[in-house]
């Protein structure tokens, strides 16, 4: 089904998107949103950092795809009026980019690599040892589209994996906890804790010292949630007593991470720039194209966020 689909993005590159749409959704008519853009009687838009104003400039809008998973900002903005729907970005590169992350840092804690790149970096010739997948437990907070993917991925290389979600669900090979009064049996003695929660009033600063005092001492924490999710000093706490070993954080409460920020050169934590995953155009394409056609077919739209909720 042929449509019009508006990108308003301060930062995307039209050429590149308009590319990706003409080789995985060719039936998508693409239109740059350039300000003075006459955009009445489209009815979607997509965007990660809007042109000013592009809202009052389609007021036929009917959805707002977000080109990342994260929409607390969409949620939060009160301009976007309410009968419009945001829908948060689920395609396979966005998924796949993130569980690659999330397992390459699972392997390096679990295998203990930056004590052995230290150790090469000195000529030491050290005597590591680990534990088989299935006696590490990994735990995943948030089992939305990322989540529940990055569990599977844990749980199909051994880990002994746990999940904990809002509503509770069933992930074959995986334990999974919901709501807050199963939070610290999810927690209890984990050894590795990635965060992909969405940021909302109940997930700021949920990465505290109450939750690190319950996983196993020594145990790493990965971030790719939100950075607003970590209290930092409670990390850095934790880590100067050795209840937390190692953080790997890709998510940052100011990005980006200022200069002199201490994460920067702390041995225990390793930094990446908010790169664990992004839409890839032509797979994310594809998604919006079929969003677009369920729309127009009269069925719901998928991956819809709940204002109320925040996510
Ligand atoms: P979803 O919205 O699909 O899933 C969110 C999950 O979090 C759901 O399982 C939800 O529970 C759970 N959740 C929300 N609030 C709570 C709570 N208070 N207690 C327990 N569980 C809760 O999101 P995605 O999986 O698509 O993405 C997750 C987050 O990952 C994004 O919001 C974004 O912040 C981050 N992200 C980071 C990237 C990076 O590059 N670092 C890239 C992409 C995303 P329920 O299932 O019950 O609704
Ligand atoms: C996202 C992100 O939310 O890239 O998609 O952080």
């Amino acid at each position: 089904m042929s449509a019009r689909l508006v990108l308003s993005d301060t930062g995307a590159s039209f050429a590149a998107w308009q590319g990706a749409f003409r080789k995985s959704a060719p039936e998508i008519d693409l239109v740059h949103d350039r300000k003075e853009s006459n955009l009445a009687g489209i009815r979607y838009c997509m965007t990660w950092k809007p042109m000013p104003g592009v809202y009052d400039r389609m007021p036929d809008l009917k959805a707002l795809f977000v080109l990342g998973a994260g929409v607390e900002r969409f949620v939060a903005d009160t301009t976007i009026p309410p009968q419009v729907q945001i829908v948060k970005m689920a395609e396979p590169g966005l998924t796949q980019a993130m569980e690659h992350y999330v397992l390459w840092q699972v392997i390096e804690h679990h295998r203990g690599i930056r004590e052995l790149a230290a150790a090469q970096r000195e000529g030491r010739w050290i005597d590591q040892t680990y534990p088989a997948p299935w006696d590490r437990k990994v735990g995943v907070m948030g089992l939305g589209t990322l989540g529940v993917a990055t569990a599977l991925v844990l749980k199909s290389f051994g880990f002994a994996t746990r999940g904990w979600s809002r509503s509770p669900k069933e992930i074959e090979g995986v334990h999974v906890f919901a709501g807050p009064e199963r939070m610290n049996d999810f927690l209890d003695g984990l050894e590795i804790l990635v965060c992909l929660l969405p940021l909302t009033p109940e997930t700021r600063g949920i990465l505290n010292a109450d939750v690190f005092d319950r996983l196993a001492r020594g145990a790493a924490l990965i971030n790719v949630g939100r950075g607003a999710q970590l209290n930092e000093a409670d990390l850095l706490s934790a880590l100067n007593s050795g209840q937390l070993a190692a953080a790997s954080l890709d998510v940052f409460a100011a990005e980006p991470l200022p200069p002199a920020h201490p994460f920067w050169r702390d041995k225990r934590i390793f930094v990446t720039p908010h790169l664990a995953s992004d839409a890839d155009p032509e797979t994310s394409a594809a998604a919006i194209k079929q969003q677009i056609d369920r729309f127009e077919a009269g069925q719901a739209l998928e991956h819809v966020a709940d204002r109320k909720r925040g996510y």
